[in-house]
């Protein structure tokens, strides 16, 4: 394809103002035509900024003859009808996470890309196109420290102001990027999770378990520990370490990295000791986003998909599932992957 992608984006909260901006300023090869949003004022206000059209209703951008491809950034609840039109349409999709909220709508996605020709989805897992995440898997997959044994991953928020911020929510909206990069570095599937609750910070919403530190247990037999803690009140720190048989090796370490915190803006605040840290996850991943992005439209352009695919954003739904089981139980949960057709 010669032309430029026309992307539509649906969705204009703070994901979703943040890529169109993206789209229409910095992504080569891709023009803004459409933003969609229930609220009809908000995408009138952000369309008439970057000069693209505005519809209140998501299904009409994406059936617009004007779009040939669409992002999602619309909440969970409604991705899946959402993506099933992009589909009806023809037309490829880069859906932020989570895919779905349930492992029965992650699977009928799954199971409807399947009918298709070739796939057309892409989840937004970021963290894949980070460029210190992605170094670090090409490390583990060419064994460069020898075989991977264990995985330590941290996720620091400074604060939640959401109340509707909920365990749950801690599960399914911030521990999902640890299972995604756990499959990422692992190259294998979570088999069993235990989500525990160490004692609440007071800083929490009354009853919310936070932090939470999960265990992943990987077919393997590689185990990966998890630390999520969304009122950490510092700033955003997010890293994985891995520990192999000759080395260990970290991405995200602070003050350290291909992107370092100091030319990103981070600071040294109040509460933290040992270097930088950013204060939120568009400073910290912006690069990642841009890279995302740019891949997606090069890959759409070429009747491809990129990234995370429609099994992975399956995966991560049954395993947070599974994890909401174990936060509640305190025990170890099973994660069992079904066949979309056989659903065996
Ligand atoms: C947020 O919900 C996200 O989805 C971001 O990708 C993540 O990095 C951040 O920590 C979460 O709070």
């Amino acid at each position: 394809m010669s032309a430029a992608l026309r992307v539509g984006v649906v969705g204009v909260g703070m994901m979703g103002a943040d890529h169109a901006e993206r789209l229409a300023v910095r992504t080569a090869g891709a023009v803004l035509t459409a933003v969609a949003d229930p609220d009809l004022g908000r995408a009138q206000e952000l369309a008439g900024r970057l000069g693209a059209t505005a519809f209140g209703d998501p299904l009409d951008l994406i059936a617009s003859a004007e779009v040939d491809a669409v992002l999602l950034a619309s909440p969970g609840f409604v991705h899946e009808e959402q993506v099933l039109a992009c589909f009806a349409a023809g037309k490829p999709v880069l859906c932020e996470k989570p895919m779905t909220m349930d492992i029965e709508s992650s699977l009928r996605i799954v199971e409807a890309e399947g009918a298709l020709d070739h796939p057309l989805l892409s989840v937004g897992f970021m963290r894949r196109f980070d460029p210190e995440y992605a170094q670090l898997q090409r490390m583990l997959a060419g064994e460069a420290f020898g075989p991977l044994l264990v995985m330590h991953q941290t996720h620091r928020n400074r604060s939640v102001p959401n109340p509707e911020f909920r365990s749950e929510m801690i599960v399914r909206d911030s521990l999902v990027h640890e299972v995604d990069c756990a499959r990422f570095f692992v190259g294998d599937e979570i088999a069993e999770i235990q989500v525990i609750a160490p004692r609440p910070t007071s800083k929490a919403f009354e009853g919310v378990a936070d932090p939470q530190i999960a265990i992943f247990r990987m077919a393997n037999g590689v185990v990966v520990t998890n630390e999520v803690f969304v009122n950490c009140q510092v700033g955003y720190e997010v890293r994985a370490e891995a520990v192999c048989e000759r080395g260990t090796a970290i991405a995200g370490r602070p003050q350290t990295g291909l992107y370092s915190t100091v030319s990103s803006g981070g600071s040294t605040p109040e509460g933290y000791w040992g270097g930088m840290v950013h204060d939120d996850f568009r400073q910290r991943f912006g690069r990642a986003y841009d890279l995302e992005v740019q891949a997606w439209v090069n890959a759409s352009r070429s009747g491809g998909v990129v990234g995370a695919n429609a099994w992975d954003g399956y995966a991560a739904t049954a395993v947070c599932e599974a994890g909401m089981a174990s936060l509640a139980s305190g025990e170890p949960v099973a994660v069992t992957l079904v066949d979309p057709v056989t659903r065996s």
